[in-house]
This record gives C-alpha cells, structure tokens and sequence, in this order.
C-alpha cells in the first residue's frame, strides 16, 4: 500500500464529510460559523478520524459506517487544540500553520467555537448507523467518557497542575494516557464498533489504541527536547520552558525511547489476531510511531 496516497485520499474523504456536516460559513450568525471552520480547515492530520476508518475496515466494516463517527472525533479534538491555545491555558499564537482561533477571532468566540465544535460532534454521531451490537447508546457514552472529566479533561487538568511541580512517572502516564491515548484509544474503538466488532476484535483493537497513543505522546516529548524547531514545525523546547511533565523529564531520554519501542512493539502485536487486515493500522502505527527519535 501507499501510504501518502492513502492518506491523502482518507484526508480528502474526511474534509468532504466534514464540510457536509458543519454548518455552512454563512449561516447565521456567521461569526461563530466561520471561527469554527477556520479551525477546523487549518490543515489537521486527520489521525483520528484515519485510524477509526481503519479499524472499522479491520474488523470487517466499510469506512462510510464508521465515516460520522470519525468527523465527529475531529471537531472533538479540533475543539480540544481551539481551547487548549487559549491565553488562560497553553497560549499558543499558532496551530496548524496558521494564527490560533482566539488570535484572529477574539478569545470570547474562541471559547465557543470549541464548545460549538465540541456538541457538533454528538449531533454528527447522531446520524451514524447503529450496528448489532452497538446501539446509539453505547456509541455515545463511548465518546462522551472519552472527552469527558474522566479522560480528556482530566488529563488536561492533571497536565496543568503539574506544570512546575515535581512528577512522578505515574503521574506523567496518567496525563498521557488521559489527554492523548483516550480519543486515540476511541477512534480505533468506535471504528471497530462500527463494524460490528465482536468483544475479542474489540479488545485487541482497545490495546492497540492505548499502547499507540501512549507510545505516540512519549515520542512528542521526546522530539520536543530532541529536535529543532525547523525540523518540527512548531517552537522546539517548549515543554521545558514552561516545567511541562514530561516522559524525558521524569525518567530520562533513553528510558524514554525504550519505553516507546516497547509500547510500538506492544501496539503492532494486539494487531496480531487480524492477520493481513489490519495492514493499514500497521502501516499508520509505523507512521506515527517510526519517527527519528
Ligand atoms: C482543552 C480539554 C482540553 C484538552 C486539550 C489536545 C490537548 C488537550 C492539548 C494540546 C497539546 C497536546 C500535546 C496534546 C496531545 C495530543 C496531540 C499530540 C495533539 C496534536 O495532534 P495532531 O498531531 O495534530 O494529530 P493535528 O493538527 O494534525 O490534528
């Protein structure tokens, strides 16, 4: 398979959905509309939504079944990064390439467009198929624990708590785990619901999600004291600027990448009971997790 092709036209897909789903940058009042879209557009990754469409092929699915599920994680994790720049949290003047929602729109509608962006992303569920085994129900719970104070939230709260404080590497796991691995860890899920997925489809998929979005945070830290800020794209060293709770902080850099590759490892083999379909997860894992580190 080719990998840039496949991503390219997953991303196209994904775009094409998600315009169909959001409110067009007119509609009234326009302001808010056009804030979220702005963000939305910037020119993400598109991970998420990727992965969840993959799982669902895994298990047997097709990608349009999975394809509400995987635009409503992104105007999740949209939101996440619109308020997670905000001056009253990370700060950033810059995402995605280009100046963050609050530096061009004003911190009031920044802060709702990403609660827009944030309860969009239920109405989106709402119009998936519901499989056998997953009702609606299921399918929603499962992505509200996953942003909700339990998770998602709750990582971001650890993390800004710990900012300047002496961690520990449990504290540092729970942060990862929780901000990072969780909507990771319910893409590849509710895409494998998607397709119907039987509980031991479910739980490699599951162990997969974790140890990748774990394995995935710990590179970023790496990197961030490892790499240029050329090389990155972003401002390099910014963890430790701001006392940031860090896997290189805590334990060190080599322990760091030994406890990535055995997370990699730990990540491709949950994938062993696929057999050839979960090449594309494989092929995705690489490419997250592959990088010089
Ligand atoms: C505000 C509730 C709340 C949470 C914020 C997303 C987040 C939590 C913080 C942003 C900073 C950070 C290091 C998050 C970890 C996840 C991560 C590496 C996000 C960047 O994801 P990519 O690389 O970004 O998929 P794109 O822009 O490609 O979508």
């Amino acid at each position: 398979m080719n990998l840039k092709n496949y991503l390219v036209a997953r991303q196209k897909k994904i775009d094409r959905a998600l315009d169909r789903y959001l409110p067009k940058e007119n509609a009234k009042p326009a302001t808010i509309h056009k804030a979220m879209r702005y963000s939305l557009f910037a020119g993400g990754k598109r991970l998420r939504p990727i992965l969840c469409l993959a799982a669902a092929e895994t298990c047997g699915g097709k990608i349009d079944g999975a394809l509400p599920l995987s635009c409503a994680l992104e105007c999740i994790h949209t939101y996440s990064l619109v308020h997670d720049d905000l001056p009253s949290m990370d700060n950033d003047d810059f995402r995605r390439g280009r100046p963050t929602c609050h530096k061009v729109f004003g911190d009031g509608i920044a802060v709702l467009a990403g609660d827009a962006l944030l309860t969009s992303a239920f109405e989106i569920v709402s119009h998936a198929k519901t499989p056998r085994r997953y009702d609606m129900s299921i399918l929603l719970r499962e992505i509200a624990i996953a942003a909700g104070s339990q998770k998602l939230i709750a990582g971001q709260v650890a993390d800004l708590e710990a900012e300047g404080q002496k961690t520990t590497r449990a504290q540092v796991r729970y942060i990862h785990e929780n901000k990072t691995a969780a909507i990771l860890t319910t893409s590849v899920r509710l895409g494998a619901m998607s397709a119907n997925a039987n509980p031991k489809q479910l739980s490699a998929i599951t162990k997969f999600g974790r140890a990748l979005g774990l394995a995935f945070q710990i590179i970023d830290d790496i990197l961030d004291v490892t790499q240029t800020s050329e090389k990155l794209g972003k401002s390099a060293g910014k963890d430790i600027a701001a006392k940031k709770a860090t896997y290189p902080a805590v334990i060190g850099l080599e322990k760091s990448r030994a406890e990535a590759r055995r997370l990699t490892g730990e990540a491709h083999h949950a994938l062993s009971i696929f057999g050839k379909k979960a090449e594309a997860l494989h092929e995705l894992a690489n490419y997250l997790l592959e990088r010089e580190y």
